[in-house]
């Protein structure tokens, strides 16, 4: 496989298309060795046609605010790959949606998805909608107009979405809603439902508890334990709540969460009724974390600056692509940061990602450190076909089976001559094997 040459081709077929071509490159530059080991891959040319979506789909969201204004925005669908099963991935409603983060995103969902082991092919969705300050109506509304026009093109056997960053419970239960209003089926087409009507138990925690338990696996390959880390989370929506229960549950101390507005620093640990109180200001929609440091004023929110900067054990990201850099990962590194779980779909640049390994730091990737929300998901769509819901304990012991696999796969394919695992490298080979298998044994289909 000739590296250089695909990754020119790749550039000059995906002009403007940055976050694209940063995904596909970090697979390419991890897989290039084992493909070249295994020529199977290249007379099937696999690569290739992993690297051109099925089908993208974009569709026009017409709808009117509380004050009668008539707005127009974009959606999209990235139906990536179907090889291993229904396209499956969430749907993101934030301002940066475009063709390129939705290729990005899906692209890595089907690595992820493949990884989780469960029968799920790789989508992505959402609008370049901002549900910042939108009153429960408008997000009605806005998610009705945007189904009206999807629903024609998933199903619970073609493409099952769920939630992302600005779709929660709620957004689900509203897109639900309406594609049983137009289809007239009550089937899982959608996942992260309310527990009332198909849900599943553990899905709002699940990619948050799936990244701890990735962690943990991560600690004891050396030896090390959760006791007592100090770590810092950003974000402060579902992903980052549910791995602040979690790390409290297991022992550990976080003592930063972060927003768009800047971090808050609590010395005492965000615990208990604090954790709660993360879901209280996503609830409030206006997008920023400040007032958790006038509710406890213990706590310092620091304006305009991530919590990078902080001496911290361990540092997850989980708000949004490329929001830890390379000045970052310095910062991180010289203040004794031993691991970095990124949590965030290719929450780090890749010089970041470089940097840190060659610190020797522990890095796990996103695609193989946050597969427990998806992987959750595919637990419900599982339930869904059976019509009936499993307790909490046994999506959990699931969800921990899952994520233990996928940490031992990245052991198997990406641990070094020299000791150091290169989580990247294995969650990457390990990702591709079963999608590439699955692929040359469909024939030429795609
Ligand atoms: O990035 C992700 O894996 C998700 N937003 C969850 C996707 C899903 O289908 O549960």
């Amino acid at each position: 496989m000739d590296l250089n040459k695909i990754i020119t081709e790749l550039e000059e077929k995906n002009p403007a298309q940055p976050l694209y071509i940063q995904a596909a490159k970090e697979v390419l530059e991890t897989i290039a060795d084992f493909i070249k080991e295994n020529p199977k891959y290249e007379k099937y040319a696999i690569v290739d046609r992993i690297l051109e979506p099925e089908r993208i789909i974009q569709f026009k969201v017409t709808w009117v605010d509380d004050n009668g204004k008539i707005h127009v925005n974009r959606g999209y669908r990235v139906q990536h790959n179907m090889a291993l099963g229904p396209y499956k991935g969430g749907i993101r409603f934030h301002k940066s949606v475009n063709v390129d983060s939705m290729k990005f995103l899906a692209f890595e969902q089907t690595f992820k998805n493949s990884l989780t082991t469960l029968p799920m092919g790789g989508g992505k969705g959402g609008s370049d909608f901002d549900p910042t300050g939108r009153s429960e109506g408008e997000m009605m509304r806005y998610c009705q107009s945007f189904m009206t026009e999807l629903q024609k093109y998933i199903g619970p056997e073609t493409d099952v979405p769920a939630g992302d960053i600005g779709v929660g419970a709620r957004e689900v239960g509203f897109m639900y809603g309406q594609y049983k209003r137009i289809r007239d089926e009550h089937v899982g087409v959608l996942t992260g439902k309310s527990l009332n009507w198909g849900g599943s138990l553990i899905r709002p925690e699940a990619t948050g508890f799936g990244s701890i338990y990735f962690l943990q696996g991560m600690l004891a390959a050396k030896n090390d334990t959760i006791t007592g880390k100090r770590v810092a989370l950003s974000g402060f929506g579902n992903v980052a709540w549910g791995a602040a229960l979690k790390l409290e549950e297991l022992g550990a101390k976080v003592v930063a969460i972060s927003g768009p507005d800047g971090y808050i620093l609590d010395e005492d640990g965000i615990t208990g009724e604090k954790v709660d109180y993360m879901r209280e200001l996503l609830g409030t929609r206006n997008n920023v974390v400040a007032p958790y440091a006038t509710k406890y004023p213990n706590a310092k929110f620091v304006e305009g600056k991530k919590p990078w900067e902080l001496k911290v054990d361990v540092a997850i990201p989980c708000a949004i692509q490329n929001e830890l850099n390379l000045d970052d990962a310095k910062a991180l590194v010289a203040n004794g940061c031993q691991y970095v779980v990124e949590t965030s779909n290719m929450g780090c640049t890749a010089d970041a990602i470089n940097y840190i390994q060659s610190q020797k730091i522990s890095f796990a990737p996103g695609k193989a450190a946050n597969a427990g929300g998806v992987a959750t998901s595919g637990l419900e769509m599982t339930q869904n076909s059976m019509k009936l819901s499993w307790e909490r304990e046994e999506v959990d012991e699931k969800l921990k089976a899952i994520m233990n696999n996928i940490h031992e796969n990245c052991l198997k394919y990406g641990t070094e001559e020299n000791g150091y695992i290169n989580y990247v490298k294995g969650a990457n080979i390990a990702g591709f094997i079963k999608l590439a298998d699955a692929m040359i044994e469909q024939g030429v289909a795609y």
